[in-house]
């Protein structure tokens, strides 16, 4: 396999600063070994101390948005150029609750893509479709045209800076997970668009996560399949042993 399998925690509004040391201490120890790729995405109130804590260590650390614009009269926004300075590395871009809670849209995401690739940070992109549209024998069309709209303007130089999460909603939070057979195959639609888009070697080379209700129990069968490169953890990467066993599954 060419690519690279990487476990990132997406802590979402969760862990006080007090929480968030405890947590990084004790995991680190833990996943020192690990042979995936290692990420914590926090909240911004958590991104000094998990920056300091992870200092020549094998954990990368990620914000879990930020804004398109690079300053400005944005109350409330974090921009890519901030986290950057920071010596953040990572971010979590579009996932379903910014989409579902907070108005994001595909045409947001592109923005929020566009500026997190031009500050040098690498984005976790998340496609993924709604109950509904499963239902309704649509998951590829809005899987695709997610995908195609974020990367649009995405160079095949930048495509390398860049993991796309998977994450059906209807999975996410629900304690429900896609079937490792289900996980399996839009990813590796999701590897066909990007063939198209810039060819199969650069398509074969990037990272493609599962996201939603992935846990310690069920993350073996889903990284053992070929075009699962990886999670991107909810709850589970709250508690130490439980995202260590899933960055085992991954090693
Ligand atoms: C989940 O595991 O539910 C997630 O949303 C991960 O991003």
């Amino acid at each position: 396999n060419l690519r690279k399998a990487v476990i990132a925690g997406n802590w979402k509004m969760n862990k006080t600063r007090p929480e968030a040391k405890a947590l990084i201490e004790e995991l680190k120890p833990m996943v020192a070994d690990a042979g995936c790729g290692v990420v914590i995405c926090v909240p911004y109130t958590n991104l000094e101390t998990a920056l300091a804590l992870t200092e020549g260590t094998n954990i990368g650390v990620g914000a879990e948005n930020c804004h398109w614009e690079k300053s400005g009269a944005f109350t409330g926004e974090i921009s890519a150029d901030m986290l950057a300075e920071m010596g953040v590395k990572y971010v979590v871009i579009g996932h379903s609750e910014r989409r579902q809670y907070f108005g994001e849209t595909d045409e947001t995401v592109q923005k929020r893509v566009r500026a997190a690739l031009d500050a040098g940070l690498t984005v976790i992109l998340c496609v993924g479709e709604l109950l509904a549209q499963r239902e309704q024998g649509i998951t590829e069309e809005i899987v695709g045209l997610q995908t195609k709209v974020a990367l649009g303007g995405v160079s095949a130089e930048e495509l390398k800076r860049v993991i796309i999460a998977y994450e059906p909603v209807w999975a996410i939070g629900t304690g429900k997970t896609a079937t490792a057979g289900q996980a399996n195959e839009v990813c590796r639609y999701i590897r066909a668009v990007v063939a198209g888009l810039y060819g199969q070697m650069a398509a074969d080379g990037l990272t493609i996560q599962y996201g939603g209700s992935m846990n310690a129990k069920n993350a073996a069968e889903l990284v053992a399949q070929p075009d699962v490169d990886g999670g991107l953890i909810g709850g589970a990467s709250l508690k130490a042993p439980d995202f260590t066993a899933i960055v085992e599954a991954a090693s």
